[in-house]
């Protein structure tokens, strides 16, 4: 059976990260990495900034993130500056996402280097917020920087992970779906115009559907791998933190971005 380790944080090791990067299981799961009270207090700050932004009624997303950016690189730099005061708005030190996660791999890899992404002088977004509706779901697809992000350097990287954090569970739906399938050039044929991928890519591939997910647990996963998230039901939002994690073996180097 393909299925995820779960555990707290101290069950997790070095080599738990070595079969996920091999696809030998589809995630890594840390139950109750943030406390219910701690996940309220942040979908409370969200809540608050979400009313004061009148400019847009239907905010989904909360920080900038590559992909939206992946020619405009100038945009995403300077954007990810303003996001700044939003970030440190939501989160007090203590439970700051970027130094929760990093501890992680700070404990599993202490040869490693870890911190937030940066070409010259800029620092990559470190983490997005997204906020999603009933009626929301998010199609089949797969993150690859070292094909999509060509433009950056982060795109030398040897691995990607993609750590989400979860901050307000959905009622129903909202599950995540993750494939056994390692994405590869030839799939790009089944590739949507707008976003995403047609069923027929994993039609014979098996799968595991995480649906145990509350607020507060951590869900690590190779996004190489195929995966989609099923549609909200109910009336409360998804509310999730996303980060990519980069390893560049060469330079024993652990970056996280969004
Ligand atoms: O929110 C999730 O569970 C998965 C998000 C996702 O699709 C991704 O990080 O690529």
């Amino acid at each position: 059976m393909w299925m995820p380790k779960q555990g707290s944080c101290s069950k997790i090791t070095r080599s738990d990260f070595q079969l996920l990067i091999q696809g030998k299981i589809p995630a890594i799961i840390i139950k109750n990495f943030y406390s219910k009270n701690q996940c309220d207090e942040i979908s409370q700050k969200i809540n608050s900034i979400q009313k004061s932004d009148f400019s847009n009624t239907k905010l989904e997303h909360i920080g900038t993130f590559l992909m939206a950016h992946a020619t405009k690189r100038k945009e995403y730099f300077e954007n990810v500056k303003k996001d700044k005061k939003k970030r440190q708005e939501i989160f007090s030190t203590d439970i700051e996402p970027t130094v929760r996660i990093f501890k992680i791999f700070k404990k599993l890899f202490p040869e490693y280097e870890v911190s937030t992404a940066k070409e010259l002088k800029n620092e990559f977004s470190p983490y997005i917020i997204r906020i999603h509706k009933k009626g929301k779901s998010i199609p089949i697809h797969k993150d690859n920087v070292k094909y999509e992000g060509r433009e950056y350097k982060l795109s030398k990287i040897d691995s990607q992970l993609s750590c989400i954090l979860h901050i307000q569970e959905s009622e129903k739906g909202g599950e995540l779906i993750i494939y056994d399938k390692n994405w590869s050039m030839e799939d790009e044929k089944f590739r949507k115009i707008d976003f995403g991928y047609y069923p027929e890519i994993i039609s014979e591939s098996n799968c595991c559907r995480i649906s145990n997910l509350k607020a507060g647990d951590l869900a690590i996963i190779n996004p190489n791998y195929f995966h989609q998230v099923t549609k909200i039901e109910g009336e409360a939002p998804r509310i999730s933190l996303g980060m990519f994690i980069g390893i560049f073996k060469k330079y024993q180097q652990i970056v996280g971005w969004a």
